[in-house]
Order: C-alpha cells, then sequence, then structure tokens
C-alpha cells in the first residue's frame, strides 16, 4: 500500500511490534537520517526510541553495495532492517516504513503505545535521479512555514528536488542585499486579478523570504533529501523587477508589480549595467542555494520593446545577430558563462533552445515533447515537465465549480499516465539526457494554501510515482494503494481534492 510503488513489495507472515522501548541503531554515516525518524516514530509512539542494545527489537539502519538513492527494507517479528547505498536511500526506506504504519501514525499528535508493522520485504529504487515540483510562490506568496509544510509532503513522496519560482512580473520574493528595493517596491502589489480574465480584488498582496528564511528552508529540505534549485525568471516577466529599478527596462515611464496575469510586454533591456545587476543577484543567490542547478527562465519573453530600444538594435548590430531570438539566446548565454564559471549549470525554459542553445544548459521543457527532444539529441540534459500532463495549476475537472477552471482538464488518472521519457527518445540513446520530470503548481489562481492543497493532491502522489516507479502503470492497483494513502494526507493534514465529494471549502 506504498506511494510511489516500490520496485519489490513482498509481504510475509507475522509482525513486528513498535513500542516506546523499541531501539533504534545505525550506521554512523546514517546519522541524520536516524535523527529525523526518531522524531518521526518517537512522535507517533510518544516515546523515545532507544539507542543500541536496549529496548526491545530494534530498527537498524545500514549501509549496503546499492545505488545512493536505493534501500532495501525488511519487517520482521524481530524486527526492522534498512540496508541503503547512502543515506538519501536509507531516507526513502525510512519514508517507506513510515507508510507500513496506520494512517493515524500521520498526525502530529501520535497514537501512543504500541503499533504493530506488517512483515514485508521491499526492494525499491527510483526510476529517475530528479524528481521535482515548481511552486510558484511569485503570483502568490507562500509563507515559510506552508513551504515547509510542502518540502515534508514532497518528501513523503520521494521527490527531491523543489523549484522555487521565486520571481516574476507580480512580485519579486528573495531578499536581495545589495538591492533592496527589490523586495521593499518588487514584493507587493496594489490588488490582484481574481480570475484569468477576472475583475480585481482591490486588495494588496505581498511578501518575501529574508536570507535567514531562505537558509531555513534550503537546510531543512537537505535534511530530507531535496535539493532547492532556485529560478530568477529573465528576461521577461521581470515588471517587479523594474518597478523596482526602472533603469532595468526599456521604458521611460515607470511602472508597478503587475496586477494582471498573462505575458505581458515589459522585459529587461540587455544593456551591460543590466547584465552586471542580475551578476550581482546571481552572486547573492549561489550563495544561499548549493544547488548545481540554477533557473534563469527565460520563457515567455515577448520582444515587442526589444525591436522599438535603440540599445537592443544597437546590440544586435554590434554583435551581428539576425533577430530578437538570437538576441534573448545571446542574453541567456552570458549567463550560462557566468553560473558555469562558478560550477553551476544553467536551467532555462525550453525557449532558450529558440537562437541557439547556451552549451551547458539544462532544458526544462514545458511546451510538449519537441524542445524536450531536440535538447536531448543535441546532448543537453533535459527535464520533462509538459504543461499538458503536470501543471498542477490545470483544472481537475469540466464544469464551473471547479474553484480554479483553468487550463485544459488535467485529472488524476491523466497524471498517473504521464511517461517521463518522450516516446521520440525510447530507443535513442539520447534518451540518457532525460534525468527527470517535475511538475508545477502555478499560483496565478491559487490564493492560498487550501488551493494549494487542493490543486496539488492527490495529483502529486501520481506524479511522484510517475518518477520514481517503474514505466508499467496500472491504474486500478494506485487506486487501491491511494485509498491507503489518502487518509495519510488527511492525517497529516492536508486537504486534498475528494473525486466526487464538496470542495473543502464549502
Ligand atoms: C506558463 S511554464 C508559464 C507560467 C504560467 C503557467 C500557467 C512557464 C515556463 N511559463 O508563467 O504561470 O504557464 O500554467
Amino acid at each position: 500500500m506504498i506511494i510511489p510503488k516500490p520496485v519489490l513489495y513482498e509481504t510475509r507472515p507475522g509482525r513486528f511490534v513498535l513500542g516506546r522501548r523499541t531501539a533504534l541503531v545505525a550506521d554512523p554515516a546514517l546519522s541524520e537520517v536516524a535523527a529525523w525518524l526518531r522524531g518521526e516514530l518517537g512522535a507517533v509512539t510518544g516515546g523515545e526510541l532507544l539507542p543500541g542494545g536496549q529496548g526491545q527489537g530494534a530498527i537498524t539502519l545500514g549501509l549496503g553495495d546499492l545505488a545512493p538513492e536505493a534501500y532495501r527494507l525488511t519487517v520482521g517479528a524481530e524486527g526492522v532492517r534498512i540496508v541503503a547505498g547512502g543515506p538519501a536511500g536509507a531516507f526513502y526506506g525510512a519514508q517507506t516504513l513510515r507508510q507500513l504504519l496506520p494512517s493515524e501514525a500521520f498526525r502530529k499528535a501520535g497514537i501512543g503505545g504500541t503499533l504493530a508493522l506488517p512483515a514485508v520485504h521491499v526492494e525499491d529504487e527510483p526510476r529517475f535521479g530528479y524528481r521535482g515540483c515548481l511552486l510558484d510562490v511569485a503570483r502568490h506568496f507562500m509563507t515559510k512555514a506552508d513551504v515547509l509544510r510542502f518540502i515534508d509532503l514532497m518528501a513523503m513522496h520521494k521527490l527531491n528536488v523543489l523549484h522555487l519560482h521565486l520571481t516574476d512580473d507580480q512580485g519579486w520574493r528573495l531578499e536581495i542585499r545589495r538591492y533592496p528595493r527589490l523586495t521593499e517596491v518588487g514584493a507587493w502589489r496594489r490588488e490582484s486579478q481574481t480570475g484569468w480574465n477576472g475583475a480585481m480584488d482591490g486588495r494588496p498582496h505581498g511578501g518575501y523570504y529574508t536570507q535567514d528564511d531562505i537558509r531555513e528552508i534550503v537546510a531543512y529540505a537537505a535534511r530530507r533529501h531535496i535539493m532547492v534549485v532556485p529560478e530568477i525568471d529573465l528576461p521577461g516577466h521581470t515588471q517587479a523587477a523594474i518597478a523596482a529599478y526602472p533603469e532595468l527596462g526599456n521604458l521611460d515611464e515607470p511602472l508597478e508589480v503587475r496586477t494582471t496575469w498573462g505575458v505581458g510586454v515589459n522585459v529587461l533591456n540587455v544593456e551591460d549595467a543590466t547584465i552586471t545587476f542580475f551578476e550581482n543577484v546571481f552572486e547573492e543567490v549561489l550563495d544561499l542555494f548549493p544547488s548545481p542547478f540554477i533557473c534563469v527562465g527565460g520563457d515567455e519573453c515577448r520582444k515587442d520593446q526589444w525591436r522599438e530600444s535603440p540599445s537592443a538594435q544597437a546590440r544586435m548590430s554590434e554583435l551581428g545577430l539576425r533577430d530578437e531570438d538570437a538576441l534573448q539566446s545571446w542574453f541567456i548565454h552570458r549567463f550560462d558563462e557566468f553560473l558555469t564559471a562558478r560550477g553551476r549549470r544553467l536551467v532555462g525554459w525550453d525557449e532558450i533552445l529558440e537562437g541557439g542553445l547556451a552549451p551547458g544548459a539544462v532544458v526544462a521543457s514545458w511546451r510538449g515533447d519537441l524542445g524536450a527532444v531536440a535538447a536531448a539529441r543535441a546532448g543537453h540534459d533535459v527535464i520533462t515537465c509538459p504543461s499538458t500532463s503536470v501543471y498542477l495549476d490545470y483544472r481537475q475537472a469540466p464544469g464551473e465549480e471547479e474553484p480554479v477552471p483553468f487550463g485544459t482538464v488535467l485529472g488524476l488518472e491523466d497524471v498517473y499516465a504521464f511517461e517521463p521519457l518522450p516516446k521520440e527518445l525510447r530507443d535513442d540513446p539520447a534518451g540518457a539526457h532525460v534525468v527527470g520530470s517535475q511538475c508545477a503548481v502555478w499560483t496565478e489562481l491559487i490564493d492560498s494554501n487550501r488551493r494549494v492543497d487542493y490543486m496539488a493532491f492527490p495529483r502529486l502522489s501520481a506524479f511522484a510515482e510517475t518518477v520514481w516507479s517503474t514505466q508499467e502503470r496500472d491504474l486500478g492497483d494506485f487506486r487501491d494503494r491511494l485509498a491507503a494513502h489518502l487518509p495519510r494526507l488527511a492525517a497529516v493534514g492536508v486537504e486534498y481534492r475528494h473525486e466526487d465529494g464538496p470542495l473543502p471549502w464549502q
């Protein structure tokens, strides 16, 4: 009854009784995982797991000759043994162990007393190394507490990348010490549009993460084997930054932080001072985020203003560029060089393919599979995230009663049917460049944490299975396991979407 489905899951006769006096013994290399598990299980039993040599029965965590993210878990009458290739594998084994407990064990209050675990043998490892979820905290700000909670939910599903979309037209959410107006001005908007084309709500909205908040988020995620990939979206999606520092833009008149959705015309200019400004921004970003991957966006940059701008046109003739697509490509290349020189890898949306791809770049392919196929064949690593399969802001059913009726219908079974490796790459060695996938919670219309829950769950549970488990799909089997999984989500307080039930807030 595990989600995502393990590679091998065998039930055996018998059970193990976990109690207040159960011991936990771990290889010193796994002490962090042990501390995490001690906290989780201690909260459940109301006791403290005892150190080795004491107590009755034991949970042991050890290292074995396995891939770093692989684990084996055996539960028998005498105890629980997790053997892993490394700390990440041990953590995933511990997550599976939690799912063997009754769902009430996921409640904060715990249960108290003893708990029976069924005897099982599990052998497991992920299909893909990059198992992500994007959170758009720019369109609607999410508090630090809600981000940490979301990280725990990702960890429960063995996802390992949180892509934080920190900046957009409608808000800049990251404190940059050198440029305080990015958050003083850029983190706040006057009001917001209620629907994709709806009226204005007349209420201010905003918020941002201090650098200390970010350090806390990154460390919290790291303890759960999740890397946080920051996104500073360039050169489009930058109206909030331009509102804060008008010299970054192409116009003479001031702009405000954008209050409506959709793709705006306001983009960065391509002057040296603007490139230097963002290099300085990235210096601080690199200091905060140890991730090898840094996302510079690159999506949906309208070129209208560059066509009108003398400095953009001068740049094009100076460089002998044939069109504005090539200019964007040059701009992204500049950041690729900057990041590569600092030992990081640039990630960009598939628009960065237009006009020539920066050499070391990783492509996040959101507009179908074409970009993924082209990038992989050109030797670039690819993260697949086609909007019509994994965009969790897309509506879950037809009809106006859906609270967020945006996009094409993307039901639970549609997400479950997602195949991360595009068909065209299945028998192509270039397929090895598909490092994994990520789902996305864009938040134009998701203005509260309750709505994040409603939109993300349980579709994220289905997505997790597509990137972790083997390629076979069995919807009936998934639904059976989901029936056991939903009570876990409920126990941690997730207001997930009930397939036929009322909206949680009605
Ligand atoms: C496209 S995906 C966008 C986002 C929107 C999203 C809405 C991508 C790179 N750009 O800016 O929020 O669609 O579904």
